[in-house]
């Protein structure tokens, strides 16, 4: 079989209409490229004791900011200042978002999670990139603003995340299907492996930190009856990696459901709406899945704040429905 490399891809959607600029396209391959670079570092941290460890800090949230986040994070900036496509960033490890002085003109901004699930990376279980991409509203040739990151996950232009995982995957949407590309080391280029990626509407599988049951609402509590009980069916089986991108990738390829619900510690949530939960949304709702807050399509949530958390409900439609009014 022909391989199709992530580039090509780009440019063959990119010939499809007419009316596109190539700017995002230009942009996706960017952070294609950045991502090879976190994949390359990634890789060697259990040889390197220098790049392990705590950085000795702690982000605008409060969490212990790993080196290597800090290190991706960085990666991610520099790509995407030098892409020349985006005009701004907003990271889960910046206290606010980051404007291009000498990028007024680009059309994007860009919000992401450097390194999800990062508490991950000493034992070496998969963790991720996720990202979130915007066209601006305020005008060209100015510096971008706050409204340009703060819009709703349905305006999203495309998102997408990789997976540093036993392999290394880089999954997308530009809003017409999901395709997956994994990492081809020898020729260090991303090739078409997953094809317009669906999730079946049933399975028999969840993930969520089921230590935190305590303080669950009644309604979660019992959908984790529902998922234990094996008199009436088989009973589903509990997956959780605690490293949000790898639990999703299982349920966006083999069906599912992630959840994260509120609990008397995070009582709106623990996951980040703009850069994990948005994002996720527009994939799986691509895909054919859902994601709701248990109220509302997450894509619909009016964010007011960019480290805004949320509660999540996400994967095959019917498990999903169960969770939501
Ligand atoms: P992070 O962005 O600080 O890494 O936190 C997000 C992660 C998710 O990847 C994961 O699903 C969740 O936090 C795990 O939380 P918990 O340890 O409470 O189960
Ligand atoms: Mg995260």
């Amino acid at each position: 079989m022909r391989l199709i490399t992530l580039d090509e891809f780009i440019a063959i959607n990119q010939e499809k209409h007419p009316e596109a600029t190539g700017e995002l396209s230009g942009l996706l391959r960017d952070i294609g490229l950045a991502s090879k670079i976190v994949n390359r570092d990634l890789s060697k941290a259990g040889l390197v004791d220098a790049i392990l460890g705590d950085a000795e800090k702690t982000n605008v949230q409060g969490e212990e900011v790993k080196k290597l986040d800090e290190f991706a994070n960085n990666i991610l900036i520099k790509c995407l200042k030098n892409s020349g496509e985006c005009c701004g960033i907003a990271s889960e490890e910046e206290d606010s978002f980051v404007a291009f002085e000498n990028r007024k003109n680009a059309k994007y901004v860009v919000l992401f999670d450097p390194l999800d699930g990062s508490s991950n990376i000493d034992v070496i279980a998969p963790v991720g990139t996720i990202f979130s991409v915007f066209e601006r509203i305020s005008p060209k040739g100015e510096l971008c603003t706050l409204e340009d990151f703060l819009q709703p996950g349905y305006k999203q232009a495309a998102a997408g995340y990789v997976i540093y995982g036993s392999s290394t995957m880089l999954v997308y949407t530009t809003g017409e299907g999901v395709n997956g590309f994994t990492l081809e080391p020898s020729i260090g280029e991303y090739c078409l492996s997953h094809p317009n990626i669906t999730t079946p509407e049933m399975a028999k599988t969840y993930s969520m930190n089921q230590g935190n049951f305590n303080s669950f609402s009644d309604k979660v509590k019992s959908f984790v009856a529902y998922c234990q009980d094996g008199t009436t069916k088989k009973a589903f089986s509990l997956r959780y990696i605690g490293s949000m991108v790898a639990d999703f990738h299982r349920d966006l390829l083999k069906g599912g459901i992630y959840l994260y619900p509120s609990t008397s510690d995070a009582p709106k949530g623990k996951l980040r709406l703009m850069y994990e939960c948005n994002p996720m949304a527009f994939l799986q709702e691509q895909a054919n899945g859902k994601a709701t807050d248990g109220k509302q399509r997450i894509l619909d949530i009016i964010p007011t704040e960019l480290h805004q958390r949320t509660p999540v409900y996400i994967g095959s439609s019917k498990l999903v429905d169960m969770l939501s009014e």
